[in-house]
């Protein structure tokens, strides 16, 4: 008989890790599982609605064919909105915060901020896309919340996590007692604990970045990447490129086999493409609770105070050791 422990049993058995929650953070965590799990349904069939004929942007119900990922962002807030523990929603898909203004979360102690489905775009090719998000305790003590509750240092997240739609579904995150990660079984309609403890590798031979914006980049990335490229046995060099173009993807691999994903600043892109508030934040506090670094190019991604909510930040995070090479090629050009 194979034992294993579903993500809500895992959050109740790890309550203790909240002294000061009630239950809400716990409550806040399964929410996301049950919209995770109504996204993967769709996400999954996405080729198939597609044979089926939406050509014309309806689906075989004669629905309304909706874009996958404003359906996913519409999934997370209802989920989050019913949950009740929640105030404020920061999503990519809207350009203000969306208050849960609700009678039973108006007092809800919980902002979260979320990327619903990033790498979209990737969806029709059949490439593996995924969900970011990232919890932070209110900071306003009473009335509405407001941006000021959103707008808060990465160091200050009590909970984030990414869930990856892949040849499997995963959901993964931390709250600050290192990362756990669940892999969704389809045949109970749960995610059940498949990497307990999982630790990024100290290092790795993979470096992941667009070689595409190679001309833009800063020198001391275009110095990187021709290190990771040098014949050197003794470094395990040239390492190998490998890069998705879907964050979540580029970033799981990193996670099981070490690595280094770079999205530095581009001629499109001055401040580098990547959002801090649901794309950087949750998954650099990942990264570092597993054992890696995630910096800016100018210090540690977790220590930028934001200032609007949909700001971009370069991002360098994976295995410690390949950042901390990164960061002597940083130096040496400053
Ligand atoms: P580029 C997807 O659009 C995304 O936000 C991330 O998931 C991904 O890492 C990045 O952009 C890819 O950007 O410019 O290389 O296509």
């Amino acid at each position: 008989m194979r034992s294993f422990l579903t993500l809500g049993q895992f959050i109740i058995e790890n309550q203790k890790d909240f002294p000061y929650a009630k239950g809400e953070l716990s409550r806040l965590l399964r929410d996301i599982g049950i919209a995770a799990k109504l996204v993967n349904r769709e996400v999954n069939k996405a080729g198939l609605v597609d044979i089926l004929g939406s050509a014309d942007a309806t689906n075989v119900q004669g629905e309304e064919q909706k874009k996958l990922d404003v359906y996913a962002d519409e999934q997370f807030i209802q989920a989050l909105r019913s949950g009740g523990e929640c105030c404020i929603v920061a999503s990519e898909e809207h350009e203000d915060i969306v208050c849960i203004d609700s009678h039973i979360s108006s007092t809800a102690k919980y902002v979260v901020c979320i990327d619903p489905l990033d790498g979209s775009s990737n969806i029709d090719v059949n490439v593996s896309v995924g969900t970011i998000f990232s919890i932070y305790r209110r900071i306003s003590v009473d009335g509405k919340a407001t941006l000021d509750d959103v707008l808060q240092q990465g160091d200050r997240q009590v909970a984030a996590g990414y869930v990856i739609y892949g040849s499997s579904t995963m959901l993964v995150y931390t709250t600050g007692k290192g990362v756990n990660g669940f892999t969704l079984d389809p045949s109970i309609g749960e995610f059940c604990l498949s990497h307990p403890n999982m630790k990024i590798p100290e290092s790795g031979q993979i470096y992941s970045i667009n070689e595409g914006n190679y001309i833009k980049f800063p020198q001391a990335v275009k110095n990187y990447i021709k290190y990771c490229q040098e014949e050197d046995s003794a470094s395990n060099r040239p390492y190998t490129s490998r890069y998705i173009g879907s964050m979540v993807a580029d970033i799981h691999r990193n996670m099981l086999l070490g690595g280094i994903f770079l999205y530095p600043s581009t001629s499109s892109y001055s401040k580098g493409k990547l959002r801090l508030m649901y794309e950087c934040n949750p998954i650099a506090w990942i990264i570092e609770q597993a054992g890696g670094k995630a910096i800016s190019g100018e210090g540690r991604i977790l220590d930028i105070k934001p200032e609007t909510l949909h700001q971009r930040t370069p991002a360098f995070l994976g295995s410690k050791a390949m950042v901390e090479k990164l960061e002597e090629f940083i130096a040496a050009t400053n």
